[in-house]
């Protein structure tokens, strides 16, 4: 028997005003149902919201440590089932297991740093320019949080958003991916059974048309957190422009990994296969160009095909898969347009390129590994997000040039340097035009207490992630105290410094 699952608003699991539902199909073998789930509308929204102001009434009221407590509990129940969710995440969104751990594993990590940011939530107290008087700053919650969350990682990056979220005293309202609305049920589920005040927290799934536009562009909402595509993140960005709202967007990269002749290339062997194929390709961190410096540059290449062309693609939920689907027929036509348009710019398809062969891949998204070879600087398969397994190979002939590639793109999310040359490592930290750059690394795997989020195109200038996120769900609140019992004018109407 099917599952039908329900939102989660005012406090209690309900159908949607529709009374319609989508199905949730498993992307590795689409006979596998995993269950039906709400297709809401702005009716729903109207009633979590509602619901929302009075759960921020009671939370904002709750001490901050009190608040962190909560999202304490969250983690350790996220490490109690950490094993069960990877499946069922595993089983609607298709990357291997080893990769859903360590999705839920960066959902615990977010929680105990955030319980411990409860005690955290810090102002400043400086001196007055007056004696008799104090003057600080400290932080206040907004409101209603409208949390709209991508598929690729359908709980590490809700957490990412929620979590700070309610320490900093907001409700929220989740919309999680359509593509993984099982993942986002089981989260709700879990912070409910951690302790979170019914109303502090409203689940309602659905399609963006339905129900992520009307959370954005709800009077009540006061601040939205979006992941998605750059497209999708401009239409937010009116709508909060235009009402004056407090937005963070996370959006499209094109990240670069540059090996230069000096480097230690079989770890950067290593480096770009986890870059470019885990996840499929689909992390906005995802190594899609790699730009090889010319004296390693065949070399390097002919190895990389061969490891590439020996990854195993399959069910992520069966032992030594690499890589698993893509998450939609629509991604994987998307990726196949890409190679025709790689081919017909004149690109050469080294590896991959096509579906795999044989039964077991008949009712799964699945894609091979894809290298490119002899792309230039400013073609499309260089400049635009492909969000699939495939990767464009740009040789080069220095340092210079290297940056100059990997800086030519809209999108600035992450870049990655492989040398041996720590003036060349500190140089690309400051002229690599990212929000991350790891040396000797890959261009994936940010840690959840640092700040993570690109420049251009990739993003509004926020961060999610580490410490900085906490300003972005607050707000800066003054408090000046003056126990001198007399007016007291500023300095500014009362200066001493200049005669007359
Ligand atoms: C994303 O790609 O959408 O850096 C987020 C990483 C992860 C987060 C990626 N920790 O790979």
């Amino acid at each position: 028997m099917t599952k039908t699952f329900q939102n989660f608003i005012a406090g209690q699991w309900s159908a949607p005003e529709s009374g319609a539902y989508f199905e949730n199909r498993n992307p590795a073998d689409t006979r596998d149902l995993i269950g039906t789930f709400p297709l809401s509308n702005s009716h729903d929204v109207d009633a979590a919201v509602a619901s929302a102001k009075r759960g921020f009434e009671i939370w904002r009221n709750t001490p901050a440590p009190a608040r962190g407590d909560v999202l304490r509990r969250v983690g350790d129940l996220l490490t109690q089932r950490k094993e069960e969710i990877a499946d069922l995440m595993t089983r609607e969104m298709g990357k291997p297991l080893t990769e859903t751990r360590g999705d839920v594993q960066e959902g615990i990590d977010t929680a105990y740093y955030a319980a411990t940011m409860g005690r955290q939530l810090s102002g400043r107290t400086v001196p007055s320019e007056m004696s008799n008087k104090w003057a600080m700053s400290f932080r206040r919650p907004i409101g209603v949080a409208g949390i709209i969350a991508p598929f690729n990682f359908p709980l590490a990056i809700p957490t990412w958003k929620m979590f700070p979220a309610l320490v900093c005293g907001n409700a929220c309202v989740f919309k999680p991916s359509e593509d993984v609305p099982h993942t986002g049920h089981t989260l709700v589920e879990i912070m409910l059974e951690a302790g979170l005040p019914p109303e502090v927290i409203q689940l309602v799934h659905g399609l963006g048309a339905d129900v992520g536009a009307p959370i954005v562009s709800h009077p009540d909402v006061a601040v939205v957190s979006f992941t998605g595509s750059t497209q999708t993140g401009s239409m937010v960005g009116e709508t909060c422009g235009r009402m004056h709202k407090r937005l963070s967007l996370e959006m499209g990269g094109k990240n670069a990994m540059i090996v230069m002749d000096d480097a230690d290339l079989d770890l950067a062997l290593d480096g770009v296969l986890w870059g470019a194929f885990g996840t499929t390709g689909q992390r906005c961190t995802a190594t899609s160009r790699l730009i090889l410096q010319k004296g390693i540059h065949d070399n390097f290449l002919g190895k990389l095909v061969e490891r590439a062309r020996g990854m195993a693609l399959g069910d992520g939920r069966k032992k030594g898969t690499d890589v698993g689907p893509l998450i939609h027929e629509s991604s994987r036509a998307k990726v196949e347009r890409y190679i025709d348009i790689g081919q017909s710019d004149g690109a050469d398809l080294l590896c991959g390129g096509r579906r795999p062969d044989g039964n077991k891949f008949e009712h799964g998204f699945f894609f091979e590994p894809t290298i490119f070879a002899r792309v230039e600087a400013g073609m499309r398969i260089e400049q635009e997000e492909i969000f699939g397994p495939v990767l464009s190979v740009i040789r080069v002939s220095d340092a210079d040039e290297a940056f100059r590639v990997n800086n030519g793109v809209k999108y600035g999310l992450s870049s990655s340097l492989y040398t041996r040359d720590v003036n060349l490592a500190f140089r690309a930290f400051n002229e690599l035009d990212n929000g991350i750059t790891y040396i000797n690394a890959p261009t994936i795997g940010a840690e959840a207490h640092l700040p993570f989020g690109g420049v251009k195109q990739t993003g509004n200038g926020h961060r999610e992630g580490g410490w900085e996120v906490y300003e972005f769900y607050s707000e800066t609140k003054v408090g000046y105290c003056d126990f001198s019992g007399v007016l007291q004018r500023a300095q500014i109407d009362n200066y001493l410094g200049t005669p007359d």
